[in-house]
């Protein structure tokens, strides 16, 4: 995908949070989008927060839930960021209600008001996954104020990606 960043955001510079439980995919994601091959990953541990510059777009990354303790560090990369990318495992039924509460979280921040969410429903290649519908009524999207779509992907066969990044790309403040 080497001219991808280019033709979807362009000439600016973005700041993109990419978010979600661990295992949800997010660094495979990243990895499909930079690498265009499949690569299968360490799952991070603890608030260990990876940035990756993808020609002018830079996305910082982390694991979310059970870091309440932590979660003041937060704010620290939350301010400045024009769109936050939540990527949920639509395999993971027994932690939909954790990554809800999560996104809850994140999204009642103060800093985090104004921002368009892109929800990428990860895993969609697996037989049985969640469809964009439930997740959206798991995870009660539309009690939430503020652009957001909801998009099927598979960082293993990279549909929905580049659909999912034009439709941020457009809606970044
Ligand atoms: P994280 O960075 O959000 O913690 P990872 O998640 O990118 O490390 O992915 C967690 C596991 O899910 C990995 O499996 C990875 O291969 C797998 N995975 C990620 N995206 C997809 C996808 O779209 N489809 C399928 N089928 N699997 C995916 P392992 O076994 O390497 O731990
Ligand atoms: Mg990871």
């Amino acid at each position: 995908m080497g001219n991808l960043f280019g033709t979807i955001f362009g000439k600016k510079r973005y700041r993109i949070l990419l978010l979600g439980l661990d295992n949800a995919g997010k660094t495979s994601i990243l990895s499909r989008l930079r690498l265009q091959e499949f690569r299968s990953t360490v799952p991070t541990v603890g608030f260990a927060v990876e940035t990756v510059i993808l020609d002018r777009v830079h996305f910082t990354v982390w694991d979310v839930g059970g870091q309440d303790k932590i979660r003041p560090l937060w704010r620290h990369y939350f301010t400045g960021s024009q769109g936050l990318i939540f990527v949920v495992d639509s395999t993971d039924y027994e932690r939909m209600d954790e990554a809800r509460r999560e996104l809850e979280k994140i999204l009642n921040d103060r800093e985090m008001r104004n921002v368009s969410l892109l929800l990428l429903c990860n895993k969609q290649d697996v037989a049985g996954s969640m469809q964009p519908d439930e997740i959206r009524q798991a995870l009660r999207l539309d009690k939430f104020v503020r652009p957001y779509a909801i998009i099927p992907c598979s960082a293993l066969n990279g549909s929905g990606l580049t659909e999912g990044l034009t439709w941020l790309s457009e809606h970044c403040k």
